[in-house]
């Protein structure tokens, strides 16, 4: 049984097209027009062990807005279809990843459920063309997408090229954790029985 799913999207702002397998090994390639995002994605891909093909043409000359929203939200949307019913899942996951003076924790429950508790206090401005302020509608679109309860901190750091590759990094490892099959579990990790709806 393969864990994976490709979706595409298309709308006046944006085409998305993301195949993702969450037994890969960081295999693909991310081109969204945005680099800092695809530097993002890319480390997303490695640390989390997906095989993530993107390729995303969108409405540039607003800004990266769309652009990187549009991602997370397919992102998203292909994770939960990857996961289907979710059986044998660790469900849980936890990182702390340290990136020279930053820190970030992120922790997440594959929960059906979307909720975000994001902070971080970003320096204001863009690195590249990727403004600071999109880490954060990035990871609510994915945990919107994947129906997750997500919790992202920035624990400190003063570098806003660290600070958001910490996040991303912390994100993929949390991932991973969550999406690993557990041996030892037979069924739906919930004492509900469903963690889709
Ligand atoms: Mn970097």
């Amino acid at each position: 049984m393969t864990r994976s799913a490709r979706i595409e999207r298309s709308t006046a702002e944006t085409q998305v097209a993301l195949a993702v397998d969450l037994d890969g090994t960081g295999e693909g390639s991310r081109t969204t027009g945005v680099g800092f995002f695809d530097h993002m994605l890319d480390l997303l891909a490695r640390h989390g062990r997906l095989d993530l093909d993107v390729q995303v043409t969108g409405d540039l000359e607003t800004g990266g807005h769309h652009t990187v929203e549009d991602t997370g939200i397919v992102l998203g949307q292909a994770i939960d279809r990857a996961l289907a019913d979710r059986r044998g899942i660790h469900r849980y996951g936890h990182a702390v990843v340290p990136m020279d003076e930053a820190r970030a924790s992120c922790t997440l429950d594959i929960s059906g459920r979307p909720y975000v508790a994001f902070s971080a206090e970003l320096p204001p401005g863009a690195t590249g063309t990727f403004d600071h302020e999109l880490t954060e509608e990035f990871f609510r679109a994915v945990a919107n997408g994947a129906k997750l309860t997500l919790h992202i901190e920035v624990e400190r750091g003063t570098n806003a090229h660290h600070m958001i590759e910490a996040c991303f990094k912390a994100f993929a490892r949390a991932l991973r954790q969550a999406v690993a099959i557990d041996p030892t579990e037979t069924g739906v990790p919930s004492t509900k029985g469903t963690l889709t709806a």
